[in-house]
């Protein structure tokens, strides 16, 4: 098993710590993909994601998967350990729910943010910016963010009492905040005591 990423870029790690949580970090290797110099958009990449994106799982069979949510729902069943999106159906239900949530009202939003509201990743890569849109998005995640907050209110995880991917994405957001300079409003309280435990978590610590 092999996943293309670029370490430390904020959806690589959502793969990286679902591995982690499940004990199987030995049993992939990384093969690095120079995102900074544009090998994302070559014709060798766009065959293994026409997204153009990183993570990129690549199977012993030669399929190739993309989407972290994909590629966690495969590395969830593949390997043993606590359960990343749930058993019964209810529970599948909420948290596919809730990591959509996470992703579109806070990880998305911020990435757009920063890809569209702020140099993101520089003039060559960048080659479209839309400043007012990206401005836009940044509101939209501070709104996901209190979302998340009140959600918190009421419960230890984002979809319940146990760590899922909702909290794995919600994390990643976060830590794409951290590019360019979207954090937790202070009086988000509920946020930040999820945020102080989910960064205590040995596969995120690490
Ligand atoms: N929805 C995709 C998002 C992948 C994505 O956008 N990854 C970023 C790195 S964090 C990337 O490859 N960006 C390339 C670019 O913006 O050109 C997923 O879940 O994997």
């Amino acid at each position: 098993m092999k996943i293309y990423d670029v370490e430390n870029f904020p959806n690589p790690l959502r793969v990286r710590v679902a591995l982690a949580e499940k004990n199987a970090l030995n049993s992939v290797t990384f093969i690095p993909v120079d995102l900074m110099n544009g090998e994302h958009r070559s014709p060798e990449f766009l065959a293994r994601n026409p997204g153009a994106g990183v993570p990129v799982l690549e199977l012993d069979d030669g399929t190739y998967i993309s989407e972290c949510t994909a590629i966690t729902e495969y590395i969830d069943h593949a390997f043993e350990g606590p359960s990343l999106t749930g058993n019964t159906p209810k529970e599948r239900a909420v948290i596919s729910m809730m990591q959509s949530r996470a992703e579109s009202m806070v990880l998305d939003a911020i990435a757009t943010y920063f890809h569209h509201g702020t140099d993101g990743l520089g003039p060559e890569l960048e080659t479209y910016q839309n400043k007012e849109w990206g401005q836009k998005q940044r509101e939209k995640a501070i709104k996901g963010l209190e979302y998340f907050n009140s959600v918190l209110a009421g419960q230890e995880f984002i979809a319940g009492d146990t760590f899922t991917v909702a909290d794995i994405t919600l994390w990643s957001g976060l830590v794409f905040g951290g590019f360019c300079e979207v954090g937790i409003p202070s009086e988000l309280t509920n946020l930040v005591k999820w945020h102080e435990k989910v960064l205590a978590r040995p596969s995120i610590a690490a």
